[in-house]
């Protein structure tokens, strides 16, 4: 039988690629996000083995709803990739404290909500968490401090996922580098938007593809392997 995959964040960039791959590769995939417009398009590309959930992490009845409606669509829930995340980037004199909590309410609660809805179903399955974290979990660069803090959150949450959960959860992180995205929106100030252009994006940049492909490696893995942790960066 298809495993079956929650990807949340599946309206654009990384999740869309994911979701895109997966499905090619005989998995189901449960698109979620805000965008119903863009779940919509991306279920009608992807066909049978996709369904959309409007879903809002920041609201743990939304994500309630969004893995039950995985579990009722497909019969199972083996993979939950916990992907929904943004920066607001910037010095912290010049960003705002609404910024901030929003990074930590989409960032880390909305994956621990995730986390606490699906656990019981990845359980029953022996299934897979995989985390997008970043390379900004890994090292705190100025102008992104709390987008860092976000990310070493993620970190030591799946860390402590593999100690609770080891031999019936497999937990992976992902850490990209820059990748092509619609990330850098969510910037209003212009500097670092700028610099972050000029420094990340000005050589090799990620492409989304780069990131579904290394999750697609994760989950062909077979039963005795866990692959815990990945970087990927562009090559330059
Ligand atoms: O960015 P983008 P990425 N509830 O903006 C969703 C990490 N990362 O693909 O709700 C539910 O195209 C939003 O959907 P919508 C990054 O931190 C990136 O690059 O419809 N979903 C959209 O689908 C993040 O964790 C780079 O607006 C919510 C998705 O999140 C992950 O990669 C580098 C939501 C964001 O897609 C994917 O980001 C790196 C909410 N409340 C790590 N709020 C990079 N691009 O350079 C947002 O190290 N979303």
């Amino acid at each position: 039988m298809s495993k079956s995959v929650l990807i949340t964040g599946a309206s654009s960039g990384i999740g869309a690629a994911t979701a895109r791959i997966l499905a090619q590769n005989g998995f189901n995939v449960m698109l979620a996000a805000r965008r119903a417009e863009k779940l919509e398009s991306l279920k009608n590309e992807i066909g049978d083995s996709a369904a959309i959930a409007v879903c809002d992490v920041t609201d743990p009845e939304s994500v309630k709803q969004a893995v039950q409606a995985t579990v009722d669509q497909f019969g199972s829930l083996d993979v939950l990739i916990n992907n929904a995340g943004l920066g607001h980037l910037g010095p912290m004199a010049e960003t705002q404290l609404q910024e901030w909590h929003h990074m930590m309410n989409v960032n880390v609660n909305g994956l621990l909500s995730c986390i606490h809805y699906a656990t019981p179903h990845l359980l029953e399955a022996k299934g897979n968490i995989i985390n997008i974290a970043s390379v900004a979990g890994h090292d705190v660069f100025p102008n992104a401090v709390v987008y860092c803090a976000t990310k070493h959150a993620v970190l030591a949450i799946s860390k402590g996922l593999r100690l609770e959960y080891r031999g019936k959860i497999k937990t992976t992180d992902i850490s990209p580098g820059a990748v092509g995205t619609e990330f850098l929106d969510h910037t209003k100030h212009e500097a670092t938007s700028e610099a972050y252009k000029e420094g990340a994006f000005k050589g090799v940049i990620l492409n989304p593809n780069d990131i579904a492909e290394a999750i697609l490696d994760v989950l062909t893995k077979p039963d005795h392997v866990v692959i815990s942790e990945v970087i990927v960066r562009p090559n330059q």
